[in-house]
């Protein structure tokens, strides 16, 4: 803890510092207790960065154990299931992913056989920058190596579907965004068969029935088809190149040019693909007429229509042109995202149609793609974004604790109590 923190921020640091140690399995982190009670991807990233600032030694072992459940391919799979646990302690559990039955995927573990936003190298550098023992982040950094450049060249060889350099999503699972209202049109277009494929009774609130069903469908199309490239390239009826996923891929091989740095090995090919997946961003995703960013479906080729925070995930490009950050940062002030939220950054659009303010990630506001937004910003000098978001975030828990989600109006708490990547990424903030 940082000995120039305030009385009150503190209290803050060390209410989030308990939640992480409450949602510690002895091995990683939950997302949160009950509703996940396995390890995600993009959350190990997220909370291996609070764990820094707290228990340096944690933060290594999350980031440790994810990778233990990284297949030989490289493909690191979004959830790393507890085999301890009951097999239907979660929905979709191990019995539907079958990664057993996958030659590429690891033995003694069972894992998804979908990826997340591939933060992870972006957190093992930021561990690294606040090491308190460089000699040993650096041998850390050794070990992990590998399995990063393996992560980021899966990515490359296996999900860059039309030869871009941008990486497709072929689940709405995989955008970390799960209901955003950007998968809409590609959901629809589905043709499903009328099988009920989900459980009725999934133990949360959002999102059910049919888009459920939707979303279990398209897995076990992958599953049926081994998670094979060929079929993820010719085949697959979901394949979406999203601003926000690509701009967190872009992130990671900035960094890992900078690991390897570190650790003795040649970062020029990391350069080379930020610098593919920067040149692909601006061709493929920037929609000049509306001045935002917006994913594209490679199954029609069109850019979709709702405006969602993904908009914002270029800011992470530390080379993104001037006009295009001013382009941003006046649609993130105006009425559509902070202008009219008293808590931003809310996750779709307010004056798009499919807003919902209580709706998951068709509205609120969440403390993990804030910080994403906020540290573009720092990264750009955008101070009164950077001061606007630090605020607002820190106010939101303050208010209404370590919540899953936020109304962003009012800042009401939604979905899970003690949320580890709120947790995690206010001990990042405070520093
Ligand atoms: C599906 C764990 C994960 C987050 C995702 C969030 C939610 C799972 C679910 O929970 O996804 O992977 O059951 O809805 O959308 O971003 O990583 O916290």
């Amino acid at each position: 803890m940082s000995a120039r923190l305030t009385g009150d921020e503190t209290a803050l640091w060390q209410a989030a510092a308990r939640v992480l140690d409450a949602n510690w399995t002895g091995a990683a982190t939950v997302p949160s207790p009950g509703l996940y009670p396995h390890q995600w991807s993009w959350d190990a990233a997220f909370v291996s960065m609070g764990l820094a600032r707290h228990r340096r030694d944690r933060a290594e072992r999350e980031l440790l154990s994810l990778f233990g459940g990284q297949w030989a391919d490289g493909l690191l799979p979004h959830i790393v299931f507890n085999g301890t646990l009951a097999r239907d302690a979660y929905f979709p559990g191990p019995d539907l992913w079958h990664s057993e039955r996958q030659g590429a995927a690891p033995n003694g573990v069972r894992t998804s056989g979908i990826v997340h936003p591939p933060l992870h190298a972006l957190a093992a550098l930021r561990l690294h920058e606040t090491a308190a023992d460089i000699e040993r982040s650096r041998a850390f950094l050794r070990r992990l190596y590998p399995a990063l450049a393996a992560q980021l060249g899966y990515l490359a060889t296996c999900r860059d579907l039309d030869g871009s350099g941008l990486v497709a999503i072929c689940h709405p699972w995989e955008s970390g965004l799960d209901n955003s209202p950007a998968w809409d049109r590609p959901l629809g277009a589905l043709r499903l068969p009328p099988t009920a494929y989900a459980p009725r009774r999934v133990p949360r609130a959002l999102p059910t029935g049919e888009d459920y069903d939707r979303y279990v469908w398209l897995v076990t199309l992958l599953r049926d088809a081994g998670y094979a490239p060929s079929y993820l390239r010719d085949e697959h009826p979901f394949a979406v190149q999203d601003p926000l996923v690509n701009a967190t891929y872009l992130a990671s091989a900035h960094a890992l040019a900078e690991i390897a740095e570190i650790v003795g090995a040649d970062p020029v090919p990391h350069r080379e693909r930020a610098h593919r997946v920067h040149y692909a961003l601006l061709e493929r995703l920037w929609d000049g007429e509306t001045g935002c960013f917006r994913a594209r479906d490679l199954r029609d080729d069109r850019l979709l229509p709702v405006v969602t925070l993904a908009s914002f995930g270029p800011l992470l490009d530390p080379e993104l042109p001037a006009p295009i950050v001013r382009n941003l940062v006046d649609l993130l002030l105006s009425a559509r995202f902070a202008g009219a939220a008293g808590y931003p950054v809310p996750t779709c659009d307010i004056q798009a149609p499919a807003f919902d303010r209580g709706g998951y990630w068709r509205g609120p506001t969440w403390v993990n793609t804030n910080w994403l937004i906020w540290f573009g910003s720092v990264a750009h000098d955008l101070t009164v974004v950077a001061d606007l978001l630090y605020g607002s975030t820190l106010r939101l828990v303050r208010q209404s604790g370590f919540r899953e989600y936020f109304d962003p109006f009012d800042g009401t708490g939604r979905g899970s109590h003690d949320y580890s990547w709120s947790a995690a990424l206010v001990l990042d903030l405070l520093g």
